[in-house]
């Protein structure tokens, strides 16, 4: 470990020696490192200062969050050591502040599998079950309590504002490269507020929801294959159920990666989208409405137009909120999910069906 790292790590009050740390690659956001200590693994974070602009105050969140599920796994009888993430502190708080002003946090490490894709549609309704109870659980939480991270983060219509006000400021002049894209998000302006227009009218009831869905912030059971624990909860916020499901829907129904160059690869897997409403609406069959069930289909071609917006307001912007890997990266995922609007708008009306059956 080198110098500044063991200070960071020394600073968590860990229940033995940690003996190695070594970097997490996965995340588009926060920095994620292992620690390992004599008798246990925990897992540390620098938290991206310029996307959570207040560390406390997501902490407190985490904790309130964690410890309302795990009071509520204790009352069934759940396995209250793995179903929800254990935060560790540092002296009086949840997070440390190192020399440079970083905020950290720790957790401790739960074993099991994040998949970074689903290749059955049996692990997908897992994934899908694991979401539907994390929002169960989460049913009865004190929404005024919760501390909105990042404010408008799903508000489609405030993103396409976004995306409208990079295209015309355009500083890196990458907006003419962009012609076809633009276009094709521009032409879908009016869908944007489908989902503010339900939560404002009341069609879509307010939630607890995670807001980030992708399948590799669930932990899965090894040995059983059972959802075990929901990580990733820096976005856990006032919402509605159709971020959770269409953000999953736009990730793992997805038949390539998110920046999958070749677009003749990338289309929306129908099986996927069963096998994953199937787990998310059995489990959450009790609160689920009409009009949510209805908007499924719909919820994730909104969601997924979203993000293609967000990748291609940060490639225009210079690329500043998504981590890239090589040149030109946010304007390829970009494509990846605009090719996932169209194909989605193809399969209007099987995806219906599918969902009908529930309603
Ligand atoms: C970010 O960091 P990661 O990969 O879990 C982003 C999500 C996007 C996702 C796209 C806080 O999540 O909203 O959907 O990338 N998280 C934040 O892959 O913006
Ligand atoms: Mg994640």
């Amino acid at each position: 470990m080198m110098n500044n790292t063991k200070k960071i790590v020394s600073a968590f009050d860990f229940s033995s020696p940690a003996l190695s740390i070594s970097e997490c690659k996965i995340g588009h956001i926060n920095s994620t490192y292992f620690v390992d200590c004599a008798h246990d693994r925990y897992v540390i974070q620098k938290i991206k200062k310029e996307v959570f602009k207040d560390p406390p105050a997501i902490m407190a969140n985490l904790v309130g969050v964690t410890d309302h599920i795990r009071a509520k796994l204790a009352a069934d009888g759940g396995d209250v050591q793995n179903g929800a993430l254990q935060f560790v502190k540092s002296g009086e708080h949840y997070y440390h502040i190192d020399d440079n002003g970083e905020y950290w946090r720790a957790y401790r490490f739960i074993d099991g599998i994040c998949y970074e894709s689903c290749d059955t549609p049996a692990l997908f309704t897992r994934v899908g079950t694991a979401f539907g109870n994390f929002q169960n659980q989460l049913s009865d939480y004190d929404i005024s309590t919760l501390y909105e991270a990042i404010p408008n983060f799903h508000n489609t219509a405030k993103r396409y504002e976004a995306f409208e006000a990079a295209v015309a400021a355009d500083i890196c002049g990458r907006a003419k490269e962009c012609a076809a894209e633009i276009a094709f998000i521009r032409a879908r302006r009016k869908d944007c507020s489908f989902i503010v227009d339900g939560l404002a009218s009341g069609a879509f009831p307010l939630r607890v929801t995670h807001n980030d869905t992708k399948p590799n912030n669930v932990i899965i059971d090894k040995k059983t294959g059972v959802g075990l624990c929901v990580i990733d909860l820096d976005t856990v916020m006032p919402g509605s159920l159709l971020y959770d499901f269409g953000d999953a829907i736009r990730f793992g129904a997805s038949s390539a990666r998110e920046d999958e160059t070749d677009l003749d690869k990338v289309y929306v897997r129908a099986e996927m989208f069963d096998a994953y409403t199937k787990g998310f609406v059995k489990s959450l069959s009790d609160s689920i409405t009409k009009e949510e069930l209805r908007a499924l289909p719909e919820g994730a071609r909104i969601l997924t137009l979203e993000q293609g917006m967000r990748f291609l307001t940060d490639h225009l912007q210079g690329d500043t909120y998504f981590r890239i890997h090589r040149e030109g990266h946010n304007l390829e995922r970009t494509r990846t999910q605009l090719k996932l609007v169209a194909d989605m708008e193809k399969k209007h009306s099987v995806l219906q069906g599918l969902v009908a059956q529930y309603y």
